[in-house]
């Protein structure tokens, strides 16, 4: 690769495009916001790197489209298999990249307990609010009444707010964000590539499925952008709204952000104090 190369080239496996994505996909967006995230840091040897997912449309963005070693494991477990890699060869750095059906539906125990250990791993979750690749399936994350296949009058559940979830754990970091706040996004990848670089960084994306929600809301994918770019508001502001109208919008921003050691140093502590 070179270095003046459009970072989505410098960073992709050109022989499998174009991408099996819907016309209009953000996943596009997501890719875009971590490769100039990579280039913007400098970085543009990813054989430091293993990406590893699930099963779903997003959990195709690593494998096979970004050109760097990765692991395309069974439906919810990506996280315990970048675990393994991670302990297996700490000098990796082991990102995952799932759907919100893939890391909090059917993975959401993998979820929960990797953030409790602080585990060295990078996630990055794009909640597109429905099981995409299957069809447009209601999953934790679907708003109270939005209608699917398998809700056909409307989901009747209250939706998981995943990053907030996550905040309440042991977590390094967590944020959310809106496919629209792309240049946030992009610093927010950053942030965990290049600054806070150990223990468990959670990144949300809030990317509403352009195939089985915006085309049901009779929207084109540049009109829902335009949309979210009002309905996406940071956290301070959406804390200060009244209750009743704190469900029209979505709260983005940095939930949580530390930098202590994560699972893998205080292991290694643990090893080297058994050992004296
Ligand atoms: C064990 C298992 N159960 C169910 C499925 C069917 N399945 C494939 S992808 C998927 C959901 C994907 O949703 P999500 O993770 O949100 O990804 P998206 O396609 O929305 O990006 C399901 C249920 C499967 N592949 N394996
Ligand atoms: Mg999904």
């Amino acid at each position: 690769m070179t270095k003046h190369e459009h970072p989505s080239l410098k960073y992709m496996r050109r022989e499998v495009l174009p991408t099996a994505f819907c016309p209009g996909c953000y996943n596009g967006i997501v890719m875009n916001a971590l490769f100039q995230a990579f280039e913007e840091l400098g970085i543009y040897d990813l054989r430091k790197y293993v990406f590893v997912s699930g099963i779903g449309c997003s959990s195709w963005i690593p494998s096979p489209y970004i050109k760097a070693d990765s692991l395309h494991t069974l439906h919810g477990r990506a996280i315990p298999v970048a675990t393994g890699v991670k302990l297996a060869n700490p000098e990796l750095e082991v990102i995952v990249i799932g759907g919100d059906g893939d890391l909090a539906s059917i993975g959401g125990n993998h979820l929960l307990h990797a953030a409790r250990r602080n585990m060295d791993l990078v996630v990055i979750m794009i909640n597109n609010l429905v099981y995409g690749m299957t069809r447009g399936q209601a999953a934790p994350t679907t708003p109270k009444g939005m209608v699917t296949p398998t809700t056909p009058y409307g989901n009747p559940e209250e939706p998981m707010d995943v990053a907030r979830l996550i905040a309440n754990t042991n977590a390094n970091y967590v944020a959310r964000w809106c496919v629209s706040q792309y240049l946030l996004l992009k610093n927010s990848f950053k942030k965990v590539l290049g600054e806070i670089k150990r223990g468990f960084r959670f990144i949300e994306v809030y990317a509403p499925c352009t195939t089985f929600v915006i085309r049901r809301e009779n929207k084109t994918p540049g009109q829902k952008l335009k949309e979210l770019m009002n309905t996406c508001i940071g956290l301070e502001k959406w804390e200060k709204l009244p209750a009743e109208e704190r469900t029209k919008y979505i709260p983005t921003g940095v939930f949580r952000e530390e930098d202590k050691p994560g699972f893998i140093d205080n292991y290694k502590q643990l090893i080297t104090g058994l050992k004296r």
